[in-house]
């Protein structure tokens, strides 16, 4: 039997729209929802078929039987393996009380059913990934312009001129708005791309500038420097909605495009025709701030000096600029129902909240319970719960992070593959592939807001479950199934419905129920006050929260250190071919890129006596993990450091494809767990230092033994 279902991809967490065709149960087509993408789906998307397909994935649950990490499994029932879960978080609570456990998800919209899990437990400790992701773009965002990271959407097809700092767009992708980017290229409007290598975004860019690795805070205030000198910003929009703009105008003072040219390793005079060029185009010229942002001590500083441009800019709220996203109630909808229940008043196991008084308390921040593991202060933490989440490929320093686990009596991991953190947890639910389980409806705000629903396109090849049951299983044996008020999907779907005159199979014509016909307007730019949520109300380049934590809202530049002589600085990204570590075991997309290789500057090869595609050893500079790869010797990366793609050297035996192909370049990360970022929170990914050396291994043993 034939048949057509409107879905979500799941192979990324951009999640695209799909439409997948299916025949006897097998998907025999996948493409973007025509409706919104124009069919088109990424290499990634595609392989959803291969995911489906892959026989090496948990097919049942499994509890651990020797030792951590032996890869010993007993396969068990699911009530079992729910049996065995509630019994010890039971046990866990009565010991050390509920606020002992912690969960993790990928966050995104289905994360109100985990927080609902972990609060109705009585744990205030929900958490995401983060910490090693956007946090830092996004508290930046909030201590200027009281919103956070999605507190803009990037109308980045009217744009006359985006500004990507290591946004590298065409690999690291988000389908709708990569082809934005070729759209406002195709309409003759400008790309600058600013990166420490040359990359798929920055060659189709009409601008490169490459700069030495951790110095985009010296280009962006030379940027500043020069926009405010030649009196280039909107007074008006500054007068009306923005505090603290003397303030900024003293500050950089002496950051000019001559010295920011030098600190950069870029030329003067291109700082200066940029700005020519910014001065055409404005206000349609978007700063991007950043997503997983290249981070460096200083990269809080240099994503806010990024919004701070785009204050400049007086590009908010305008075609072409960054427009505040409209929900329901714009449209006059009232809402979905979402599984909910409140936080518990106790404080986070992290410290964010009550230590840390600036950050976002939402999800907290994941490393920061690592040290409440070791130090049980503000009290032990006994058990982990990751759901969609990898602590030990998403976080550095996985060989430390066991130490630390270890003090915990429960890890469980709740995924489709067998995670890294999996393989050492003490039980592994799978969870139902995307194609094959349904998803709770959610809000996609935009500039035309809709519904959107993951609706199953075949029935489970293996004895896996969708996470709207697991979660409603385990609460039951918990005792607080209350907060899951169904029994079965169409339940859940029909409570998150009532009262909004849909049913779910309004959704069944396009997969999304528009709320709105036209994209809303924009709103009136005299109108803005209220939408900056800043304890002033104001845009704040002076941040009183910042402030009273006893950050500077401005901080001085500090020139990075260079590398000792012998190593290099490890920088890290994306591939267009895969996501995180993840797909790297997917049979399709491992054909098309098996390893990942090391990217090496010409002249630093040269000195070392590596020629292009010889083997190279890595090593982290404590030498607590050493891998063997190809070298990829190249003009087009700043000598000082060497790039690899990030998600290859897994060590999950039963995993064959991934098993020892390529490095890990968290494992590199030795002893970056505890160097984070104190006013931004997230880790400071792009500290580590390695070694590098031409390899005496057998080229072509790719697994050492
Ligand atoms: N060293 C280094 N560290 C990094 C990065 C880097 O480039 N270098 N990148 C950082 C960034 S930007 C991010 S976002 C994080 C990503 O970190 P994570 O979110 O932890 O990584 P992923 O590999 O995307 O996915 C996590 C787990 O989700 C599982 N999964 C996938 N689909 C499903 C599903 O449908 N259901 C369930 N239950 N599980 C599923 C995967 O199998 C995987 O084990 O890593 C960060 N950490
Ligand atoms: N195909 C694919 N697409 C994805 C993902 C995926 O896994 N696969 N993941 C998604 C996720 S979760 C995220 S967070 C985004 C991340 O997407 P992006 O934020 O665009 O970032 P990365 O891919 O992490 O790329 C980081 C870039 O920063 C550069 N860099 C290093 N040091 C410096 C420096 O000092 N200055 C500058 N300017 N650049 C520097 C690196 O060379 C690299 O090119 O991608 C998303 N899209
Ligand atoms: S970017 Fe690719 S993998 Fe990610 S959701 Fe979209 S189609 Fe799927
Ligand atoms: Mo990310």
């Amino acid at each position: 039997m034939k048949k057509s279902v409107y879905s979500i991809c799941g192979m990324c967490t951009v999640r695209c729209p799909i439409r997948v065709e299916v025949e006897d149960n097998k998907v025999t087509w996948i493409e973007g929802n025509p409706h919104l993408l124009d069919s088109a789906l990424c290499a990634k998307g595609s392989a959803g078929v291969a995911l489906v397909n892959d026989d090496e994935r948990p097919r049942q649950p499994l509890i651990r039987e020797g030792g951590r990490g032996a890869g010993r499994w007993q396969k068990v029932s699911w009530p079992t393996a729910y049996d065995y879960i509630a019994e010890r978080l039971k046990k866990i609570k009565a010991d050390y009380g509920p606020e002992s456990v912690v969960l993790s998800s990928r966050g995104g919209p289905w994360q109100s059913m985990y927080k609902t899990f972990i609060h109705a437990f009585g744990s205030p400790n929900y958490t995401n990934h983060d910490c090693t992701c956007g946090r830092n773009t996004h508290h930046a965002s909030l201590s200027l312009n009281g919103v956070g990271r999605k507190g803009f959407i990037y109308d980045i097809k009217n744009a006359k001129h985006l500004v990507c700092f290591g946004r590298n767009y065409f690999a690291s992708l988000q389908i709708a708005q990569s082809n934005q980017v070729l759209d406002m290229l195709d309409k003759g409007g400008r790309l600058t791309y600013v990166d420490v290598r040359q990359t798929m975004t920055g060659i189709k860019a009409t601008r490169f500038f490459q700069v030495r690795p951790g110095t985009d805070y010296a280009l962006t205030l030379g940027m500043i420097h020069e926009i405010i000198k030649r009196g280039l910003y909107d007074k008006e929009f500054i007068d009306r909605y923005v505090s603290g703009f003397d303030e900024l105008c003293s500050f950089i003072e002496e950051y000019t495009p001559a010295w920011a040219a030098k600190e950069c390793g870029v030329k003067e005079k291109a700082i200066k025709e940029f700005v020519d060029e910014v001065a055409e185009d404005m206000p349609r010229v978007i700063f991007h701030p950043g997503w997983n942002l290249s981070r460096y001590k200083d990269s809080f500083y240099a994503s806010r000096a990024l919004h701070i441009l785009n204050v400049l800019m007086g590009n908010i709220e305008i075609e072409g600029g960054l427009i505040i996203p409209k929900g329901a109630g714009d449209c006059g909808f009232s809402g979905i129902r979402n599984l909910d229940c409140p936080k518990p008043d106790i404080k986070r196991g992290d410290g964010v909240g009550w230590k840390y008084t600036h950050f976002d308390k939402g999800p907290g921040l994941a490393h920061l319970f690592f040290d409440a593991m070791r130090t049980e202060d503000p009290y032990p933490i006994k058990a982990w719960i990751a759901m969609r989440h990898d602590p030990f490929a998403c976080m550095p320093d996985p060989q430390r992070q066991k130490l630390y686990f270890d003090n915990c009596d429960l890890l469980v991991s709740i995924d489709t593959h067998y995670s890294e953190f999996g393989w050492y947890a003490d039980v592994i639910l799978p969870e139902s592939t995307y194609l094959e389980r349904d998803n709770p409806i959610c809000l996609q705000k935009g500039t035309k807001p809709r519904l959107a629903v993951r609706r199953k396109a075949l029935e489970p090849r293996f004895d896996t479950k969708p996470g709207w049951e697991i979660f409603r299983q385990l609460a039951e044996r918990l005792d607080i199934g209350e907060y899951f008020p169904y029994n079965t999907i169409e339940e859940l779907y029909e409570w998150q419905l009532e009262g909004t005159g849909y049913t779910i199979e309004d959704f069944e014509e396009k997969g999304f129920i528009e709320l709105t016909d036209k994209p809303l307007p924009l709103y009136d730019r005299d109108k803005l006050d209220g939408q900056f949520k800043t304890p002033s109300g104001k845009i704040e380049i002076i941040s009183s929260k910042l402030e009273e934590a006893g950050l500077p809202s401005l901080k001085p530049y500090k020139s990075p250190n260079k590398p000792p002589k012998g190593m290099f600085r490890l920088v890290y990204g994306r591939s267009a071919v895969h996501t995180h570590s993840h797909t790297i075991n997917n049979p399709l997309l491992e054909e098309l890129m098996p390893e990942n290789t090391l990217w090496i500057n010409h002249r630093a090869a040269a000195k070392l006596g590596i020629e292009d595609g010889d083997m190279v050893e890595v090593t982290a500079q404590n030498a607590s993990y050493s891998g063997t790869v190809q070298a990829h010797v190249t003009e087009f990366i700043h000598p000082e450091c060497v790039y690899t793609v990030h998600g290859f050297g897994r060590q999950v035996p039963l995993q064959s494809r991934a098993y020892h192909a390529g490095i890990s370049d968290q494992k590199l990360m030795a002893g970056l767990l505890d160097n984070w970022d104190r006013a931004g929170g997230a880790i400071n990914l792009c500290e580590a230092l390695v070694f590098v050396k031409k390899s005496s291994r057998n080229p072509k043993r790719r697994v050492e033994l």
